[in-house]
């Protein structure tokens, strides 16, 4: 049998079995955490979201270290937009559109610097790569297939933005089997009301998408765990 570890949580503590459990770090993109980008472009103030950039290498590095399946997701889209829905777009501002081009090339636009996921969290070889068009991660991709035939049943779901992309992924995997942990340091949003909400609504009613805890209980059982992965 595989190792395992018990999580302090809300509402009530987690056993994860390491076998069966993947981390997803959802859209940590310069165009989300660096200005000039998408989230600069929508009026935000990046900064807000760097908090959760450290927590985050600690958990992909611990993750790395015991072997877990690792998926990183980036919201983007094909180069001729044709993967674009036009109510998307309608929503952009004016000058800062999907697909416009500005200080970190074309806003939103896979294989442009701004898609890029952030230096500190950059995925190595045999990191899964999702690239979304939408919020939720399992929306018109593959992920669904990709987790099933690792035999992943748990998620740690962190990333951009707690109430947007995380929320709508988080709601996305309940929906579809996966028990989802949300580590609170390790998400954060332009609006910190949001990502407060957004996690209280996550362990409400008995944990009605899934469970809430902190890297540093996450990371509290494993030291004990011997490396099965990179190191
Ligand atoms: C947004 C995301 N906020 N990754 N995307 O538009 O949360």
């Amino acid at each position: 049998m595989g190792a395992s570890l018990t999580v302090a949580a809300l509402p009530r503590p987690q056993r994860l079995a390491l076998d069966e459990t993947a981390l997803l770090l959802i859209d940590m993109q310069r165009d989300f955490l660096e200005p000039g980008g998408f989230g600069a472009a929508l009026g935000n103030d990046v900064s807000q979201l760097r908090a959760c950039v450290a927590p985050c290498a600690k958990l992909l590095a611990e993750a790395r270290r015991l072997g877990l399946l690792v998926v990183h997701t980036r919201e983007g889209h094909r180069p001729d937009l044709t993967d674009l829905h036009p109510e998307k777009l309608a929503r952009c501002p004016a000058g800062g559109a999907i697909g416009e081009r500005g200080p970190m090339g074309r806003i939103l636009v896979r294989g442009e610097p701004g898609h890029g996921i952030i230096p500190e969290l950059r995925p190595i070889t045999g990191e899964v790569v999702i690239d979304k068009p939408g919020k939720g991660a399992f929306h018109a991709t593959d992920l669904d297939l990709v987790l099933r035939r690792a035999g992943t049943r748990c998620l740690i779901a962190c990333g951009v933005t707690t109430e947007v992309c995380v929320h709508s992924t988080v709601r996305e995997a309940n929906d579809r089997g996966f028990r989802v942990l949300v580590p609170s340091d390790c998400c954060a949003s332009y609006f910190p009301t949001f990502h407060q909400a957004g996690l209280e609504m996550i362990a409400a009613q008995g944990g009605i998408f899934g469970f809430v805890t902190d890297s540093a209980s996450l990371l509290a059982g494993t030291a004990d765990i011997p490396a099965r992965g990179v190191q």
